[in-house]
């Protein structure tokens, strides 16, 4: 008798229309639009010593993002390095590009991730001009962009796909894919053609705000992020791909680690068992070593695995999130039911870190301090604060927020989120008089009557002479409320004064310690989040890690030149040489929210 699982397929549901939009070399791009002979040369973007991004010349001359500074200088010696430690201007940025995005959706379901990616569902959008379009006058069509202002929209040409398109089982010709939606009569052919026209029109606005950008166009936002990588930089793509049997062989060919919601520990359990047929023990995961060219088609065709066999091997794992077998098998077979989430006007907290080589002076730990307390004020003022008429606060802090992390030195092997320990206390009201009151004056007075008593309870100076060895400082502006929940809307100057003085008197601090990781990994962080009193989540819980469990949407091959000293990213489940760690906290740190 055979006791092979059943392998019944989930179900796919097609009715959406998602838009994946990722800027081009997005650091690269914001630098060379302020200095603009940066355009034509090689360029790299630098954060402590690795390449945070480098534009597509230095791309086609070998160098690769994340490469050490002085390998990208070997092979490429023309390279014109800028330092990208400030993000602020990045964030600005992203920011920007994000309402412009956002000016495109009618149902407000625009998503970001991280800084320089948004999805859109622009199913409604997509529906009404598909209700408007003529048989018989196809190529002069118009796409309305509002409902009740037929003047905002565009002329198109509705018999042919715009850019790029990946038809039935590999990239065709757009005629081809144009016939199967026209000829055919194919609805989901024609939405994703008329969505092909939106996303080439947004991808021009984009263009005239000064940014190249690369697009996919699909029915999940599983798809459209795989699919947008197909023709990368400038360009863009759609999955019309139009049974399951289509979808099926372009999920196939993905390596495993490329498709978003499959992270390193999945991966790896996944290799094991379909090169071995063993289920190995996670704690002898050596995730630093790992090399995997597994590919979605092997494991979904492998004989021992369904949906039932994935959950025995990866749900019920300490941590691990409830029905992820059930997830994985689904993304195996290009299922992604996950909605675009509804924007938000306003992050829900902001916390800025960076990473030491141990701080052990109370000097030393009050410049870091005031340093992070400036660009904390600076974010807050860009993401909470509406400029005109007058400078009004959208949404306030109630709690502000310091962690530390002892400095581990490689050797020690310990995972990221090791002993990270928290302190928080009632935002004070004097924030509020920013803009007013010079960023120097207010940070100056929060390190000494916030922050510094803050750290001193985490690390009392008796402890100094065994050496603090801070490798870690994050202050995090957090309990947002206000225009924050969405609820209470705009709030102004004076409630919120009122508000600052009450809270003053009312909350009491409380103590957070960070769980000793263990094992390490995405699983522990989250673990560690879900226990905030205030309700509020942890680092990393914005875009990035509400998609995921162990891992991201967001990867890059990392190369395997670095190999020896990687650590992986429990945030994302990207994996990176130690000293990129700094510049990839600070990444995390400024892409929350908004
Ligand atoms: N970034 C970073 N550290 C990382 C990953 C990204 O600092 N580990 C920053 C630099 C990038 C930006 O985020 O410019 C966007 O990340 P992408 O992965 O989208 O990379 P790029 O936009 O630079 O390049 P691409 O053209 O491949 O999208
Ligand atoms: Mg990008």
């Amino acid at each position: 008798m055979d006791h092979r699982p059943e392998k019944k397929a989930p179900r796919r549901n097609d009715y959406r229309v998602i838009l994946h939009f990722d800027i081009d070399c997005f650091y690269a791009q914001a630098c060379a639009n302020q200095q603009p002979a940066l355009k034509t040369v090689p360029l790299g973007i630098k954060q402590k010593s690795i390449l945070a991004t480098c534009n597509y010349a230095a791309r086609r001359r070998g160098v690769k993002k994340l490469m050490l500074i002085a390998e990208a200088r070997k092979v490429c010696p023309e390279l014109v390095i800028v330092e990208g430690e400030d993000l602020t201007p990045f964030r600005d940025v992203s920011k920007r590009l994000y309402a412009l995005l956002r000016s495109y959706s009618w149902s407000g379901k625009t998503e970001r991730l991280g800084l320089d990616e948004v999805f859109l569902d622009v199913t409604d959008v997509v529906a009404y001009n598909v209700e408007l379009l003529n048989r018989n006058t196809l190529a002069r069509s118009y796409f309305c962009l509002s409902r009740t202002d037929p003047e905002q929209g565009f002329e198109y040409d509705a018999s042919a796909f715009a850019g790029c398109v990946v038809y039935r089982c590999g990239p065709e010709d757009a005629a081809q894919a144009a016939a199967a939606a026209v000829l055919d009569s194919n609805p989901l052919a024609i939405r994703l053609l008329v969505a092909s026209h939106l996303a080439n029109y947004i991808r021009l606005k984009i263009e005239q705000d000064g940014f190249t950008s690369s697009c996919g166009i699909a029915t999940s936002k599983l798809l459209a992020k795989l699919v947008g990588d197909k023709n990368k930089p400038r360009n863009q793509t759609a999955l019309a791909a139009l049974h399951d049997d289509h979808v099926l062989s372009f999920m196939d060919g993905h390596r495993l680690r490329k498709v978003p919601g499959i992270g390193a520990k999945t991966t790896h359990i996944l290799e094991a068992f379909v090169t071995s047929g063993e289920v190995p023990d996670l704690a002898d995961v050596d995730l630093h070593t790992m090399e995997c060219s597994l590919t979605v088609g092997e494991v979904r065709t492998h004989a021992d695995i369904s949906a039932p066999t994935l959950q025995n091997l990866l749900g019920g794992r300490p941590g691990s999130e409830k029905g992820l077998g059930t997830k994985v098998w689904a993304l195996l077979h290009g299922v992604d039911d996950t909605e675009v989430k509804p924007a938000r006007d306003v992050p829900t907290q902001i916390s800025i870190e960076d990473t030491y080589r141990g701080l052990n002076e109370v000097s030393e730990v009050t410049r870091e301090l005031f340093l992070l307390s400036l660009s904390l004020l600076r974010r807050m003022l860009v993401d909470l604060v509406e400029d005109s008429p007058k400078p009004t606060w959208l949404a306030y802090p109630k709690t502000i927020r310091l962690t530390t992390r002892p400095k581990t030195s490689a050797a020690e092997g310990r995972p990221y989120n090791w002993s990270r320990s928290s302190r928080s206390a009632p935002m004070p009201g004097f924030v509020l008089n920013a803009p007013a009151v010079p960023a120097d004056e207010i940070a100056d007075r929060l390190v000494a009557e916030t922050l510094l008593p803050l750290f001193y309870k985490l690390h009392p100076p008796r402890q100094q002479a065994r050496g603090w060895n801070i490798g870690l400082l994050n202050v995090c502006a957090t309990n947002l409320t206000g225009g924050a929940d969405g609820k209470s809307g705009v709030a102004n100057n004076k409630n919120i004064a009122t508000m600052f003085r009450r809270q003053e008197d009312v909350l009491r601090e409380f103590t957070e310690y960070g769980s000793d990781g263990g094992e390490g990994g995405g699983w522990e962080v989250a673990a560690a989040a879900s226990g905030q009193p205030d309700g509020t989540a942890e680092e990393g819980s914005g875009a990035l890690a509400g998609f995921s469990d162990d891992n991201t949407w967001d990867q890059d091959d990392y190369g395997s030149n670095y190999r020896e000293d990687m650590e992986q990213c429990p945030l994302c489940g990207r994996f990176m040489p130690r000293f990129a760690q700094s510049a990839h906290d600070r990444f995390h740190s400024m892409e929350q929210g908004g």
